[in-house]
């Protein structure tokens, strides 16, 4: 269930979550202040910044959260994962092993947010791809994510859009619950797709 936050309407809890290295830090600070850093300084701990989104007449915050490198140690706690409503799945283009990879941090959203929504991002698109569309829409499909797409947290292409389109999904949720009364149920979002390349 969102938490209703006075004006700023219902609160949603997103995640982002993927191997080291493939941008999840990089995205975070391009929908944080549109800045990129080629290198930036690692903090280790887990950092969180509110994204006010207006879809239609609702406005909603979306807290984002970045694991902030303990993705590293394979440390990631409970408590990251507990009570999201939606995960941003990262991989990077230019590196298959990272998409491959997201199957794991998959497993560990599943077991402690299982209702929480799946979007697949492709970071990196500045960058040559190397995996094929096919790879992507198989990994899309069986891991039931609800839209995918791609990214460059450098040049900020994609970055905007994928929150915007994460808050009108979760808002749509939220919203039709609200109208029939129930508690949020996500499920009933509108799947979307068609976006890996
Ligand atoms: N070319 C390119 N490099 C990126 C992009 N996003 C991040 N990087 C670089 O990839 C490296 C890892 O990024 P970081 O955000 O720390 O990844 P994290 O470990 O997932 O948080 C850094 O050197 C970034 O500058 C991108 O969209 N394009
Ligand atoms: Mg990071």
């Amino acid at each position: 269930m969102a938490a209703l936050n006075a004006d700023k309407g219902p609160l949603f809890k997103v995640v982002l979550l993927g191997e080291a290295g493939v941008g999840k830090t990089a995205i975070f600070h391009r929908a944080k202040d549109n800045s990129f850093q080629e290198k930036r300084k690692n903090t280790v701990g887990i950092d969180s910044f509110s994204m006010y989104i207006k879809v239609g007449d609702q406005q909603v915050t979306l807290g984002v959260w970045d694991t902030a490198g303990v993705e590293r140690f394979r440390t990631i706690t409970n408590s990251y994962y507990r009570g999201s409503h939606a995960a941003v799945l990262v991989y990077s283009v230019d590196e298959p092993s990272s998409l491959h990879y997201l199957g794991h941090w998959i497993r560990d959203l599943e077991e402690h947010a299982p209702n929480a929504k799946k979007i697949l991002v492709g970071n990196k698109k500045d960058l040559k791809c190397q995996i094929s569309t096919e790879t992507v829409e198989l990994f899309n499909t069986s891991n039931e994510c609800t839209f995918c797409a791609l990214t460059s947290a450098k040049t900020g292409e994609g970055i905007q859009d994928i929150f915007k389109d994460v808050a009108e999904l979760l808002v749509q949720g939220y919203q039709e619950n609200s109208s029939k009364g129930t508690s949020l149920d996500l499920d009933s979002a509108d799947r979307r797709g068609g976006c890996c390349s």
